[in-house]
């Protein structure tokens, strides 16, 4: 009876969890357990031999139910404390509130535009806002007479009364960027300039700051059928479908010599606009091979170098491709249009992870 007590009173105490509380129970009182046999022993037993070890038995089966008992309160205790310790909080600490910021549609489409070309090898090319006359206009092969000058709605910057030098003005497209890309990298180039840009216009489609992405790619033997290509990689990879049809139309820009507006074919089913299927056509590009004086500005001789070029607005292809209906609304600051329009500042567009998710 004494070696029974040492046997399992030690084996509870060194026990180190509650299966191995439940096996011990088993083994020495479960149905077929040490103890329980012996209890069945007492049968055939004499009446005082009988008196003598029943009692015992008991008072063992009690004890070693007050020992396992006892071990499964510690365990549980000592689970209690671990958990306590490892998953301490300091309440008093000041709350954490989740990050709500977004990320604007223009800079979400910034970044798209941006993957997709530099997947294509350009380089990312940035300039000043405020720029000379000469950079925005003369270079672009736009004279002082030139009619594009006033079409273009400029804001001119003062000068000092009695300078005479032209104005500075707020550039009306990106293309300075490629000018001054030009003059510092040199040829071969191959540079996209994605920024913003103002004129002095009001509407339900322009407001008198805007976001262009122009493209510039320079070599020796580049032509429009590397334009074309460019342009159908980079539409197919911005509407994330596998197939497009583009329409190259003829037009003209002091720039480019020969230009082209580009048009993609669409359908518009219940005011949802679906890329390359339909009988639609939407403009969304304007290009060409850049004119030789424009090459020349940029100090790059145009008897051994060509280039293509094209521009194209940002606000608006995010408003096509995100269903966004007024340009206007891009600028209002207002957060229910953001929190409703807005990107995760998580979810940073990559052409392997998908553009927009
Ligand atoms: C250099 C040489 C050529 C850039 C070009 C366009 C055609 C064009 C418009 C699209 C929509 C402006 O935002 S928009 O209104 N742009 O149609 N842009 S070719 O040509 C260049 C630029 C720089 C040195």
């Amino acid at each position: 009876m004494d070696d029974l007590r040492d046997k399992y009173l030690n084996a509870i105490a060194a026990a180190e969890d509650e299966a191995a509380l439940e096996e011990l129970r088993v083994q020495a009182l479960g149905k077929k357990g040490e103890i329980s046999l012996k209890m069945r022993e007492l049968g055939k037993m004499t009446q005082d031999e009988r008196k003598e070890a029943g009692p015992k038995l008991n008072a063992l089966k009690d004890e070693i139910n007050a020992a396992l008992a006892a071990k499964r309160e510690a365990l549980a205790d000592a689970a209690l404390d671990e958990r306590l310790r490892a998953e301490w909080l300091d309440v008093t600490l000041p709350g954490r509130p989740r990050p709500s910021g977004s990320i604007h549609p223009v800079s979400q489409v910034t970044e798209e535009v941006t993957a997709i070309f530099a997947d294509m090898g350009f380089s990312v090319a940035e300039g000043p806002q405020v720029e000379s006359d000469w950079h925005n206009f003369d270079a672009l092969n736009i004279p002082g007479h030139h009619p594009a000058r006033a079409e273009m709605d400029t804001f001119y910057m003062h000068r000092a009364d009695g300078d005479d030098r032209p104005p500075h003005v707020l550039r009306t497209h990106t293309s300075p960027v490629q000018i001054r890309a030009m003059e510092l990298a040199g040829a071969p180039l191959r540079v996209i300039c994605p920024g913003r840009v103002y004129r002095a216009d009001y509407d339900q489609t322009h407001t008198p700051m805007f976001h262009q992405v122009e493209g510039l790619a320079i070599d020796r033997d580049i032509s429009m059928a590397n334009l074309k290509w460019c342009l159908e990689e980079f539409v197919k990879a911005f509407f994330e479908v596998d197939d497009v049809e583009l329409r190259f139309r003829a037009s003209h820009f002091p720039f480019t010599e020969p230009s082209a507006e580009v048009d993609i074919r669409c359908s518009w089913q219940g005011g949802t606009l679906k890329v390359g299927e339909g009988d639609d056509w939407l403009e969304i590009l304007g290009s060409g091979m850049v004119h030789p004086k424009v090459l020349m500005a940029g100090n790059i001789d145009p008897a051994y170098w060509q280039g293509f070029a094209f521009g194209l607005g940002i606000d608006r292809i995010a408003m096509l491709k995100y269903g966004i209906p007024d340009l206007r609304a891009f600028f209002d600051s207002d957060l229910r249009w953001l929190r409703h329009y807005g990107f995760s500042a998580l979810d940073v567009p990559t052409l392997r992870a998908g553009l927009s998710r």
